[in-house]
């Protein structure tokens, strides 16, 4: 295998290498102490940038092993994207238990208190392909890769806590419907289409997700700000063999925080990689993310009390009938080296579990337990990507399965199965290895079956809309407005509404309204009638928000002599609260009232207000003029404005408000109060969007 070192100390400019040019007389140029290039076979390379040709004029030469090599290598080296969660970015952490939970399992990592598991988390989109843009409305996935003591437990889960459909047996069906249409080939990373919404319109059971997908918990603002679930019931097994049910949570300590949709339409635009940035630029600042791990536990018993099924997987326990308790955290500290042999091979399994953890009966579970190896295997070419360094366990492991593709260790010895009594170090069962619960069945006839507890599909739909803020309902009518204008076919259009109907008259209406619909489409009969649960404020994300601006980032639009003391203050103010200041400006250097020349980190065409939580203006009255007849200026304060983020102004900045025209409310204020500033950047202004954006 060729090594390769990257040198950062003194780097000449390498010559651009001539016809004629030789490797070793840019190597001379390029100064530095490199390892010596080589092909696969450990071959050196004495010209790496001219191909064997027969004459200065002539043919390439088939003989050139070297060319071919290259090129044949590079042409390998993509491999089949995920056919969903494609698009991901994944960090490497740890998670430290800090309460035991030994009375209801004999998982270790569940149970010794300060011990800290490495983990690699990936976080990801679900529709789009691995090159598509991060701000689309969609779930995230959340998947956690433990390697434990005891061998990998991968909780592969979202950042949603129920899923659209009850049967695995329809996921091929959602996914076809979700992707790209089949003819056109489009849309990309995009639910409002025909078929997505034909399908949801078919399948009743998805309307509680259909109301998540819909709310602003599908835009997050950044992946350190969203929460995730393993979604399934699965089992806690303790020494006794006794089961608990338990729901696993993720909670992030920066709080939920989420975009407007306008913002994340502009954002796609203005940075595509716009969450894998946020994400890099946390990791590489030293600004660690972090999540408390949180489960819910309960019986069969308490179960049976339920107004609903727990492994219907389209059904959530709300946190007031069975809260969370915090027994660790999750701390993501490292980015990979290398994202392809990190975060492109890293294979997620719900199949990987740890003894003291076990599955539920949820059928949809079910299904994922088979399809995630049989993906992987043609995902990852063969039957030994475990062997690749990011999938391997960090424990010993050792079994009789031999061959295959692309193995790479070299066993020793015959035996290669088992029992055998040839070899004494042939690794055997421990009384100490997995052991399934075991499960009582039901004497029932076998069938194609949905079980009769999981026909309600609109209790929790809305118990999931009405828990919203008076905001959030907006949100959510309006996103359906969105999705639904895209749709061309009437006749689903019309169901959809239907759907609504049995959720929420008022949002139905909403919507139809939106739509321009005349009278009301007909609401399909439900089969199970709803009922009204208790609210679940713990639902909404403006009630789960933080008033901090720890981890948030401000931008402060300067130009020719802004007031240097001014910048100055306020950043040290916005630092003190835990925040990064970005400077951005008209030229990628400015010089300040204080005569200094200072390098700005974005410049304003390509910094868009959409990147930063929160922005000031800083400007001498002539630069705020000149600036108010600029459409990349006038665009930074009306979509700061418009995206309800607070915005600090001196004089000059002042000019820009007015051409910007915004009206001054409680979060535009004078940056000479740094401290307000702080306050305020903490939140959004959400009062101000009805009065200057359409809604629902
Ligand atoms: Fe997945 N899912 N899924 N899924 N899923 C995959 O596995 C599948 C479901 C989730 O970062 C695939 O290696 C089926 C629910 C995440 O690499 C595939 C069903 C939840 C990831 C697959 C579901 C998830 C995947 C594609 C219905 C939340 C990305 C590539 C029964 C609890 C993991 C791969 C990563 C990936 C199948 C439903 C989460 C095809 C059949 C519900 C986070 O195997």
């Amino acid at each position: 295998m060729a090594t390769r070192k990257s040198s950062t100390k003194s780097r000449k400019p390498v010559a651009v290498a001539n016809e004629r040019g030789k490797g070793d007389e840019l190597h001379q140029l390029a100064g530095g102490s490199h390892p010596q290039l080589t092909t696969d076979q450990g071959i050196p390379v004495a010209d790496n940038q001219n191909s064997l040709r027969s004459s200065e004029h002539g043919p390439t030469l088939l003989e050139d092993f070297i060319l071919r090599e290259k090129i044949t290598r590079f042409d390998h080296e993509r491999i089949p994207e995920r056919i969903v969660h494609a698009r991901g970015t994944a960090v490497h952490g740890y998670f430290e238990l800090t309460s035991s939970l030994e009375k209801y399992t004999t998982a270790k990592l569940l149970t010794e208190v300060g011990e800290k598991t490495p983990l690699f988390c990936r976080f990801s989109t679900v529709a789009g392909g691995a090159g598509s843009i991060d701000t689309p409305r969609d779930v995230r996935g959340f998947a956690v890769k433990f390697y434990t003591k005891q061998g990998n437990w991968d909780l592969v889960g979202n950042d949603i806590p129920v899923f659209f459909i009850q049967d695995a047996i329809k996921f091929p069906d959602l996914i076809h419907a979700v992707k790209m249409e089949p003819d056109r080939g489009f849309p990309q990373a995009a639910s409002a289409h025909d078929t997505f919404w034909d399908f949801v319109s078919l399948t009743p059971e998805s309307m509680h997700m259909v109301m998540w997908a819909m709310s602003d918990r599908a835009i997050p603002r950044s992946l350190r700000m969203i929460e995730g679930f393993g979604i399934h019931s699965f089992r806690l097994i303790d020494a006794e063999g006794r089961s608990t049910f338990a729901k696993f949570h993720w909670r992030p300590t920066l709080g939920l925080q989420s975009t407007l949709w306008d913002e994340a339409v502009k954002l796609a635009g203005a940075d595509p990689d716009f969450h894998r940035r946020d994400m890099f630029e946390a990791i590489q600042g030293g600004n660690y993310p972090e999540w408390e791990f949180a489960v819910q536990l309960f019986t069969e018993q308490d179960a049976a009390k339920f107004a609903f099924d727990h492994l219907d997987p389209t059904k959530l326990i709300p946190e007031e009938v069975v809260p969370l308790k915090v027994v660790g955290r999750m701390v993501l500290n490292r980015w990979p080296d290398n994202f392809f042999a990190e975060t492109e091979q890293v294979a997620f399994c719900p199949a990987n579990i740890v003894p003291g953890i076990d599955f539920s009966n949820d059928p949809l579970l079910q299904g994922r337990l088979f399809s995630y190896l049989d993906t992987q295997l043609s995902r990852l070419g063969g039957p030994n990507f475990h062997q690749l360094p990011i999938n391997a366990p960090k424990c010993p492991y050792a079994n009789h399965s031999r061959d295959g593709h692309m193995q790479t260790t070299v066993p020793k010895g015959r035996v290669a199965y088992d029992p055998s009594s040839l070899e004494e170090n042939s690794p055997r069962e421990s009384k100490i290895g997995f052991r399934s619960f075991a499960a009582q069945n039901e004497h029932a006839a076998k069938g194609r079956i949905r079980a009769e507890s999981f026909a309600d599909h609109y209790s929790q739909a809305r118990l999931f809309y009405r828990s919203q803020t008076e905001y959030e309902q907006a949100h959510i009518a309006s996103a359906l407005v969105f999705e639904l204008s895209k749709v061309e076919t009437r006749h689903v259009r019309d169901a959809v509404v239907g759907h609504l109907r049995n959720i929420d008259p008022d949002l139905a209406g909403r919507v139809a309204k939106g739509l321009g619909m005349g009278a009301l489409p007909p609401a399909p009969r439900a089969a199970v009638e709803p009922i009204d649960m208790p609210l679940s404020p713990a639902l909404q994300i403006i009630g789960r928000m933080k008033a901090t601006l720890r981890g948030r980032v401000v931008g402060i639009l300067v130009d020719d002599q802004s007031d240097a003391a001014t910048i100055h203050a306020l950043r040290k103010t916005v630092e003190r609260a835990g925040a990064t200041v970005k400077l951005v400006a008209p030229r990628l250097s400015v010089t300040l009232s204080d005569g200094h020349v200072v390098a700005v980190d974005g410049q304003l065409a390509g910094t868009p207000s959409l990147v930063f939580d929160a922005v000031a203006l800083i400007f001498s009255p002539e630069a705020g003029k000149a600036l108010s007849t600029k459409a990349e200026a006038i665009d930074f304060v009306r979509d700061a404005y418009g995206h309800l983020k607070a915005i600090a102004t001196d004089a000059g900045g002042e000019f820009l408000l007015k051409a910007g025209n915004v009206k001054k409310d409680r979060g535009v204020l004078d940056a000479a109060d740094g401290k307000a500033f702080v306050q305020c950047a903490q939140t959004r202004f959400w009062a101000r969007e009805s009065k200057i954006r359409q809604l629902a």
